[in-house]
């Protein structure tokens, strides 16, 4: 199984992604089995399947002696001068990633490869400096290795066997986990069989006293091979006991993940279209009044023109009407700035654009859950619930902040506007001289001037009726352009208002949407990288 599937580490870190991903989406009882399994999977599991087991004990007790016996070649070198052994050496079976990354948690450089050997594979041993050395990174090293490890072994010898410090620093606070601590008496070489026996007995009693009882103790021998059988088979026994457990929390995960893949479906097919986002905009357009709005910028831009261009003396009864737009509370401070733009005055949407509003959106949601498990779908309807109001809310912002075009005449309009003030003149200076030969004809004066006349007709006469005719004329040519020009301009507005619809949906119902279907496709991902 090592090597070949992904290490329990990679299965756990996806079945915690996938938790995260369905936390607050999914209402599923498979989450509460999975979020148990991981809370006891724990930290430590994380890391891999090897049993990590740590030589300590005196300087000179032999430790890096028994390391190199049962690693088979001389990776520590054991030494005359004590402290020999500075840092912490392993030597692994069966290495994988996870070993790797387990000894760089572990932060152990020095690092040696044993064959495989199936009994021991999964073995990480660990030779430490001395725990009482005169060098106190020596004795940081193993404090801090010995809260780390699986297994501690305590290397005694005979003739410090009894040493306090030992007991007290190291083997005393382990007395609650004796399933963790082994004892071993080495160099026993050196000792006769009686010797050994009472060494044997008087520390096996040492150990009882300590609440120590559970614990293995043996006698052996680096040097002479004495007892290392022995020492094996208890090291095979824990790493066995210790891939049966990582080989049930695998199967647990497996089980788990293959739970979650329930909610899981292939992927392909479904999500907004093209007709749905379009159906979307137009029922929001509507909902957000851009109907009225484009009417009013039409009607508004086509007052404005008349007032321009039209006849002077009629029209300043335009101006008396009001200005569409500004009934509106639209056409002024328009800005890109959405935030700092007023509120408007449109009449909030009837029943019937909001049932479009809600068909839509449906309909939108309807394509987003096409192929997706139920589960997912429900976090749909859940998530799109478009809250009415703050729909309502940010399209009014959205129609408020469009530019509906520059209030500014344009420069045709103004030229006809002066040409009218000036036929109006031409007029009223007919209308003047007529009203001066009335008081001169009042006078008997009127032979005394001679009035000129044009193919026969009297000059202020054709003045006056040429100047209003001509007028009138000139207003009646200029209607169609103006009227042109107010149905381009609503055109345009209306582009521009059907843009700042679509970013509300785009924002307010879209992009939820596009967040639920991509938290299912990650879910998936990781639940499948969890079940392989
Ligand atoms: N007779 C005998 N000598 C041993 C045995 N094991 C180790 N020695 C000797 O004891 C001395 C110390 O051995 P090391 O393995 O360096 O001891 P250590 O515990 O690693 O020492 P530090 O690295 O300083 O903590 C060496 O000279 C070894 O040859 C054994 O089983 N029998
Ligand atoms: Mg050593």
């Amino acid at each position: 199984m090592r090597g070949r599937t992904p290490p329990l580490a990679d299965r756990l870190a996806a079945l915690r992604e996938a938790v995260e991903v369905a936390d607050g989406r999914l209402e599923v009882p498979e989450l509460g089995s999975a979020r148990g399994l991981l809370a006891k999977a724990g930290a430590r599991e994380a890391l891999g399947d090897a049993t990590v087991v740590a030589l300590a004990g005196a300087t000179g007790s032999g430790k890096s002696t028994l390391f190199n016996a049962l690693s088979g070649s001389e990776v520590s070198t054991p030494g005359i001068r004590r402290p020999t052994t500075g840092v912490a050496h392993a030597t692994v079976w069966g290495a994988d990633d996870a070993t790797d990354r387990l000894l760089d948690w572990l932060q152990v450089p020095r690092r040696h490869r044993h064959p495989p050997e199936p009994a021991l594979d999964g073995l990480v041993l660990l030779d430490l400096p001395d725990h009482d050395s005169v060098r106190l990174e020596h004795r940081l090293e193993v404090d801090r290795l010995v809260q780390l490890v699986d297994v501690l072994v305590w290397v005694l010898d005979p003739e410090k066997y009894a040493d306090a410090a030992v007991h007290e620093r190291y083997v005393v606070p382990l007395a609650g986990h004796a399933g963790v601590l082994l004892v071993v008496l080495n160099q026993v070489d050196r000792l006769d069989a009686a010797a050994a026996r009472a060494c044997l007995a008087d520390l096996r009693g040492l150990l009882d006293r300590e609440g120590l009882a559970d614990t293995p103790l043996l006698a052996v021998s680096a040097r002479t091979g004495t007892g290392l059988g022995e020492l094996r088979a208890d090291l095979a026994k824990r790493v066995t006991a210790r891939r049966a457990a990582t080989d049930r929390l695998a199967a647990d995960v497996r089980g788990v993940a293959t739970a979650l893949a329930a909610h899981c479906a292939p992927d392909g097919g479904g999500g907004v279209g093209r007709a749905e986002r379009e159906q979307l905009t137009d029922a929001l357009a509507d909902a957000a009044g851009v109907p009225a709005v484009t009417a009013a910028v039409e009607r508004s831009v086509r007052r404005s023109g008349t007032a321009a261009t039209g006849w002077p003396l009629v029209r300043w009864t335009r101006r008396l009407r009001p200005d569409p737009l500004e009934r509106l509370h639209l056409g002024q401070g328009t800005g890109d700035d959405g935030a700092a733009v007023a509120r408007t005055s449109l009449p909030a949407a009837g029943a019937v654009q909001r049932a479009g509003v809600t068909r839509a959106v449906r309909a939108a949601r309807d394509a987003a859950g096409e192929g997706l498990p139920q589960a997912w779908r429900d976090e749909l309807r859940r998530t799109v619930e478009v809250s009415e109001e703050q729909l309502a809310d940010r399209l009014d912002r959205a129609v408020a902040g469009t530019d509906l075009g520059p209030p500014r005449t344009p420069l045709w309009q103004r030229a006809v506007g002066g040409l009218q003030w000036l036929l109006t003149l031409v007029a009223l200076a007919g209308a003047l001289w007529l009203l001066a030969l009335v008081v001169l004809g009042f006078f008997q004066l009127d032979d005394v001037v001679p009035l000129p006349r044009v193919e026969g007709l009297p000059l202020p006469t054709l003045l006056l009726v040429g100047g209003l005719l001509a007028g009138a004329l000139l207003a009646l040519v200029a209607r169609p352009l103006v009227g042109l020009r107010a149905r381009r301009r609503a055109r345009r507005a209306e582009q521009r208002l059907y843009a700042a619809v679509d970013v509300v949906v785009q924002e307010e119902v879209l992009a939820p949407m596009a967040e639920v279907r991509e938290g299912h496709h990650r879910y998936c991902t990781a639940v499948t990288r969890a079940g392989r």
